[in-house]
């Protein structure tokens, strides 16, 4: 393999060159939201680019640094911050970095024993995902929240556990500002 560099739009966060992009839209996030009837209304009237993925050409292997570019869109489903489906690693004893470019957002993190934590991003702002965490993210600006993100090569995604529980809390607004609370929603994981 040669060494190699990737152009970052810093404004769009658009990488060049690209290997893939992910788009993932509103219908693509049934089941995500706590207010369902807020997501069939938002769905009925069109369905919205939630978020978007630029992935840089490396092999998803040990010992590999595999990166990508998220930009999440601004906007709400009820009250609910847009943001990403959110994942752990299939690797557990992986970590991840994130690096902010763009925008205002929160990283929410949570143990498999749900033990809950964030970090509020902004331009600048290096968050560190430790081992054993899954992580989403939320945009709670009014423009693009742009991140770079960095993660070992055999790390993997796992979407399972957060497709069916979804997070022990969710980022919601509350008086014009983002508040944290507790999910109505959420099943504890079986032992
Ligand atoms: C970050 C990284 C990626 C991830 C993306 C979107 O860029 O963590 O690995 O794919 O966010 O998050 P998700 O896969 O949870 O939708
Ligand atoms: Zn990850």
């Amino acid at each position: 393999m040669k060494p190699f560099k990737t152009l970052l739009n810093m404004k769009s966060g658009e990488l060049n060159p690209y290997k893939g992009v992910i788009e993932r839209r509103l219908s693509d996030t049934k089941g995500m939201w706590l207010d369902a009837q807020a997501y069939s209304k938002l769905l009925n009237q069109e369905d919205k680019l939630i978020y978007k993925v630029y992935e840089v050409d490396v092999p998803q292997k040990s010992g590999q640094l595999p990166h990508c570019t998220t930009i999440i869109y601004p906007g709400k489903v009820g009250s609910e911050y847009f943001m990403t489906k959110g994942h752990f690693h299939l690797k557990e004893d992986t970590a991840e970095i994130y690096f902010c470019l763009q925008g205002e957002g929160y990283l929410l993190m949570q143990t498999r024993q749900e033990q809950v934590s964030y970090i509020q991003m902004k331009s600048g702002t290096i968050a560190y995902v430790p081992p054993y965490q899954g992580h989403r993210t939320m945009n709670t600006g009014d423009e693009e929240f742009i991140f770079l993100a960095v993660y070992p090569g055999d790390a993997g995604h796992d979407y399972k556990a957060v497709e069916e529980r979804g997070f022990a809390k969710v980022l919601v607004e509350e008086r014009g500002s983002p508040q944290l609370m507790r999910n109505p929603k959420y099943v504890s994981e079986p032992e």
